[in-house]
């Protein structure tokens, strides 16, 4: 379902993205701007505020950890529900991970990424992302019932 444009565009965003500084800031977003999403991370330590969010090595490691997520989805994009069945399952039956939250964290990654990118993610290049995301999105929530 994915024409030649969409493949190269996910994997040029991919190709160009810093993982390591990606992933922190989009997870670290997603904490100080949408607070219940903190319940999840009981163990991480520290997230009283802003600062301490951002400066916190665990969230840090963890925003990686899910792009990385990502990566997988992209080297297997005509299978995406596939490769993420076990990660569902994992976030639904152990994690206990509200599904919404999957769509908020992908909002803050395409704004992260917005602002990485500036012009040069034009509106086609975002219509492409936003539709990759949505894939994502509905295969961390296709073990859920
Ligand atoms: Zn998640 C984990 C991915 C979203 C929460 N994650 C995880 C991991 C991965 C992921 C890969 C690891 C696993 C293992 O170890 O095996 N995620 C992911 C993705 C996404 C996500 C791809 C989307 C897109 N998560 C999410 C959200 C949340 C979460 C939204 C909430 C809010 N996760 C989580 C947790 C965990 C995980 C809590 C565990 C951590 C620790 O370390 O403990």
């Amino acid at each position: 379902q994915w024409t030649d444009f969409e493949r190269q565009t996910i994997q040029s965003i991919f190709g160009k993205m810093d993982y390591d500084d990606v992933g922190p800031a989009a997870l670290s977003r997603c904490l100080i701007v949408y607070p219940w999403t903190q319940r999840y991370f009981g163990n991480f330590g520290n997230l009283s505020n802003a600062a301490a969010i951002q400066g916190n090595p665990k969230v840090a490691a963890h925003g990686k950890t899910v792009l990385q997520g990502l990566v997988l989805a992209v080297k297997n994009m005509d299978d995406i529900k596939a490769t993420f069945t076990e990660l569902s399952v994992l976030h639904s039956e152990k994690l206990r991970v509200d599904p919404d939250n999957f769509r908020v964290l992908a909002d803050v990654l395409t704004i992260v990424i917005a602002a990485k990118f500036g012009a040069s993610f034009t509106p086609e290049i975002q219509a492409t992302w936003q539709k990759f995301m949505k894939v994502v999105v509905a295969a961390m929530g296709s073990r859920y019932f």
